[in-house]
């Protein structure tokens, strides 16, 4: 199963959504472009079958990141917003 998560990775005031590809081992984020649509995907490599996906500041540099909790490979994976 797939998970969504709607938040605001940037600063520009318009939602953003962030996806966990369960079988594709994969994040991927979709920036809305604010005319409807989203730019083009960006998709990152995560740990095997992510089943719990978060969003936080967690380093402390007021920039998001974005973290999955990976059933088959026994990890968290974190993808640091720079
Ligand atoms: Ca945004
Ligand atoms: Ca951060």
């Amino acid at each position: 199963m797939d998970l969504y998560f709607k938040t605001y990775l940037n600063n520009d005031q318009k939602p953003d959504v962030i996806v966990a590809n369960y079988n594709d081992n994969n994040v991927s984020i979709l920036l809305n472009n604010g005319i409807g649509g989203f730019f083009l995907q960006m998709t990152y490599a995560i740990g095997v079958y992510p089943f719990l996906l978060g969003v936080n500041d967690i380093d402390g540099d007021n920039k998001l990141d974005i973290i999955t909790v990976n059933r088959s490979s026994n990890d968290i994976a974190v993808l640091r917003q720079c």
